[in-house]
């Protein structure tokens, strides 16, 4: 999925993080360069335009040039750009909790209407508990109702048929569903091979008739542009109020899916990734982001780190590290920048290359312990930890609420980490901080 764009920009955004310093040269020569991987991979150029401007004009300012960690910017600056063109934040499906939610699928023939149904279906059962019931309204294609039939046997789902003209199949399967305490409904409607008069028509007719909650449009992914034109010639005839995006496994550019909720001002709520009925995704735009800039996670990183850590202190701190200055009161500090993070798991998670094995190590409640110890102490004790003789001990684990023997446990621990830290000698803040927090 998406695998020669990401491949590209991850080389390209590695390329980047590996220069020590931008400048407007090397800047302008790393844009070119994404412009050119995003054209590759089929995006439309309206949207190119617009990501390149939005990109060049933010990361050329004084802010990121002259900032600690320019590259780091640059990244969050490429991502964040990316993840507002694929749509921002993730839209849930419009189900309604208490009464019934009809939902209505439309595209082209053979776009993937059937599967991306019954895949619905399965969503909507596990994630709102609503019974779906599927209707059968393709009768121009001769195999199509055994298909959903088959599909829907397999998967445990009841279908509606009739036979009949496909509006008023629609509006009998609705009052069956009503009648039978159905939560859901999904309508497979027939596709053509091109947009045509005559069937917008019939799904405007349905749609009058049913009034449905949701009209997706499920487009194939790997027809590219394609897909894009499609979806405006639907959304101007009908009006939908999400996309789907089937056949996202054989795209390995993108430009569908890059382009799409840009052009068409509409969501993708959901992403096909397979044949299977479970191969069906909600589509984060982070996520997809994400994926797109590389592995590791890399990217969600930077951005935590430059929205909550304090990158000055930061600088700081290293220096106070290799100078192995580094007191009790710089650990209390630390231990806050984690916490304002969020779990801390789910932040060693992000770093690539850290042993899984170590991240499982980490015990949050041992970080609030240590910081209440800490914060027992007078300033002078947090600067000088070896005036911490044996009745400061004790009255430290009084007043936080902890035992002598955690207080002795933290200040041998942080004895220890100071001998390692001097031993370590050039490490980053980061690096040196999960080490440490290893040894806790
Ligand atoms: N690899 C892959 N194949 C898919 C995906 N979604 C659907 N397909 C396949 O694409 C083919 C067409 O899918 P259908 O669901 O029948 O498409 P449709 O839009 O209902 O087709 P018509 O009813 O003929 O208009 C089938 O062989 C599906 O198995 C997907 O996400 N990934
Ligand atoms: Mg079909």
């Amino acid at each position: 999925m998406l695998d020669s764009l990401s491949g590209r920009l991850s080389e390209i955004m590695k390329k980047i993080r590996g220069w020590g310093s931008l400048n407007e040269i090397n800047v302008t020569d790393g844009l070119r360069e994404i412009k050119l991987a995003l054209l590759e991979a089929d995006v439309n150029y309206k949207v190119v335009k617009a990501f390149m401007e939005g990109v060049t004009a933010e990361a050329m300012g004084e802010k990121v040039l002259k900032s600690i960690a320019p590259a780091q910017q640059f990244t969050k600056i490429v991502y964040d750009y990316l993840v507002k063109i694929l749509g921002d934040t993730p839209k849930d499906l419009n189900i309604h909790r208490g009464g019934i939610s009809v939902l209505m699928l439309v595209g082209l023939q053979g776009s993937g209407k059937t599967t991306s149904a019954v895949k619905l279906a399965r969503h909507i059962q596990k994630s709102y508990n609503k019974k779906p019931l599927l209707i059968a309204a393709d009768i121009y294609r001769p195999a199509a109702v055994k298909q959903l039939a088959l599909l829907s046997e397999k998967n445990g789902f009841d279908m509606f048929e009739a036979d009949d003209d496909p509006v008023n199949i629609c509006a009998a399967g609705v009052k069956h569903a009503k009648e039978n305490s159905f939560g859901a409904v999904i309508v497979d409607t027939a596709g053509r091979l091109e947009l045509d008069e005559k069937m917008m028509d019939e799904l405007v007719k349905i749609k009058r008739v049913i009034n449905p909650h949701e009209i997706l449009l499920v487009a194939d992914a790997a027809t590219g542009q394609a897909a894009v034109s499609v979806a405006q010639g639907f959304d101007e005839k009908i009006g939908v109020t999400g996309l789907m995006l089937s056949r996202m496994d054989s795209d390995a550019r993108g430009g569908a899916a890059l382009s799409m909720s840009y052009i068409t001002g509409k969501h993708i709520k959901f992403i096909g990734t397979g044949e299977k009925v479970a191969d069906f995704e909600k589509f984060y735009p982070s996520r997809i982001a994400g994926r797109i800039l590389g592995k590791g996670d890399v990217v969600s990183l930077v951005e935590k780190v430059q929205e909550d850590l304090d990158l000055e202190k930061a600088k700081k701190l290293e220096k106070k590290i290799k100078k192995a200055a580094f007191d009790l009161n710089d650990f209390l500090d630390q231990i806050k920048q984690m916490q304002k993070m969020g779990p801390l798991e789910n932040i060693l998670e992000m770093i690539p290359g850290l042993p899984k094995k170590a991240n499982m190590n980490i015990d949050e409640g041992e970080l609030k312990r240590t910081e209440a110890i800490i914060c027992s102490m007078t300033n002078y004790e947090r600067g000088h930890y070896k005036s911490i003789n044996g009745s400061r001990r004790k009255r430290i684990a009084m007043g936080s609420g902890t035992t002598v023997f955690d207080v002795n446990k933290l200040i041998n621990n942080f004895q220890q980490m100071k001998k390692m830290i001097k031993k370590m000698g050039k490490v980053g803040g980061m690096k040196a901080l999960s080490s440490l927090m290893d040894r806790m």
